[in-house]
């Protein structure tokens, strides 16, 4: 392969061998102006492990509640119990809204929500229970590890113990929020509140003891440094070698608008396009690397599956986070548009389920 930036040379020897990239040489690649060179080297990874196949999945976005006790500086969806936009779906009203789309197959539901005190632990075993109900054949895959710390504060019960009920109660699967980067710098400026890394990775480690396998997520673009980054993917892949855990990563773009961080410019299309690429290189454990296509737009995700991602998660219905603060990509697609805009960027769409079977 040849290089614009001759720093490439010795990772692209390193990625052709496939050898591990070092700290160093996840540095060189975000340092990088050679966008395209990063680029392929992250496809022609991603070519070795998905070959032309792009995966999308038929799911629906729950956000059982925006009241929410950590009151992270970036996050433009959580409020306080009394203002005019809180709300708190029941757990008739959850059902309700699974019922409304009982015609469409839904595969995988897909549910976090703040921290909210006026809740017990009931209602989200509840909560569980009948999803599962309504929906059989869905896969939950719900709460982030700031949620499930927080149940099992609240239920009084071990970690273990908390997944263990949340999991005989329909839990699946779950997501990779909440660890946003784990920088103690970063921690402390924008979400003092929420757990820090080291519960964050203990959480992950104890669910993917439980046998639920979950994501991992970076949030980039607000007071991040390229070495926090880099360093948070190394710390991802230290737990996945000793677990296996982890299914899928996703880089997720900050958005500032409505947040206490509103003077934060929206990321740049190179910046989203080197975060996926860079992830696949470095997480060289990691199966699937997903192009968020709410937070990058419908157009850049297209983009994104040149530069290693393999997967533009879902259809999702109804997109709630990232549109309070600004995104302007649609709030849910149709399962044919995912289908064209994976055809549209020369690959093979292939639906599958919240495990990566494929769906005939
Ligand atoms: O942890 C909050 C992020 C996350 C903003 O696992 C923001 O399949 C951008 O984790 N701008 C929740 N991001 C979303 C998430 C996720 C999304 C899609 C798929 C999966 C998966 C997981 O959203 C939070 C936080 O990092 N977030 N506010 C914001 N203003």
């Amino acid at each position: 392969m040849e290089f614009i930036d001759s720093a490439l040379a010795s990772v692209w020897d390193k990625v052709k061998a496939g050898q591990r990239l070092t700290f160093e040489d996840g540095m060189a690649l975000y340092a990088s102006p050679d966008l395209s060179g990063v680029g392929r080297m992250a496809d022609f990874v991603r070519r070795k492990r998905h070959g032309n196949i792009a995966y999308y999945v038929y799911n629906q976005h729950v956000n059982y509640t925006n009241v929410c006790s950590n009151r992270c500086t970036f996050c433009a969806f959580a409020t306080d119990e009394g203002t005019g936009n809180a709300y708190t779906w029941s757990v008739e009203e959850v059902k309700a809204r699974l019922m409304e789309r009982m015609d469409e197959p839904v595969r995988e539901i897909h549910m976090v929500g703040g921290l909210n005190e006026n809740l017990d632990f009931d209602y989200f075993t509840g909560l569980l229970k009948a999803m599962a109900e309504v929906r059989p054949e869905a896969t939950i895959k719900a709460f982030t590890a700031v949620e499930i710390d927080y149940l099992s504060r609240l239920s009084g019960l071990s970690l273990a113990e908390t997944v263990a009920e949340l999991k005989d109660a329909g839990l699946a699967m779950m997501p990779g929020g909440g660890a946003e980067v784990m920088s103690e710098r970063v921690h402390d400026e924008l979400f003092p509140k929420k757990i820090g890394r080291d519960r964050w990775l203990e959480v992950m480690e104890t669910v993917h003891a439980a046998g639920i396998p979950t994501n991992a997520t970076m949030l980039y673009g607000h007071i991040e440094t390229l070495e926090e980054r880099v360093s948070h993917l190394i710390t991802l892949r230290d737990l996945q070698d000793r677990t296996g855990g982890f299914s899928s990563f996703i880089p997720l773009a900050f958005h500032s608008k409505n947040t206490k961080l509103s003077h934060i410019p929206p990321t740049g299309g190179v910046d989203d396009l080197k975060n996926v690429a860079v992830s696949r290189l470095m997480l060289d454990n990691f199966d699937h690397i997903k192009a968020y296509w709410v937070m990058i737009g419908e157009k850049l995700a297209q983009v994104a599956l040149s530069f290693g991602a393999d997967d533009l998660d879902g259809t999702i219905i109804e997109e709630r986070i990232t549109h309070t603060a600004g995104a302007t990509s649609a709030k849910g697609l149709t399962r044919a548009e995912m289908a064209v805009m994976i055809r549209g960027a020369g690959f093979e769409p292939v639906e599958r389920d919240s495990f990566y079977n494929h769906i005939a």
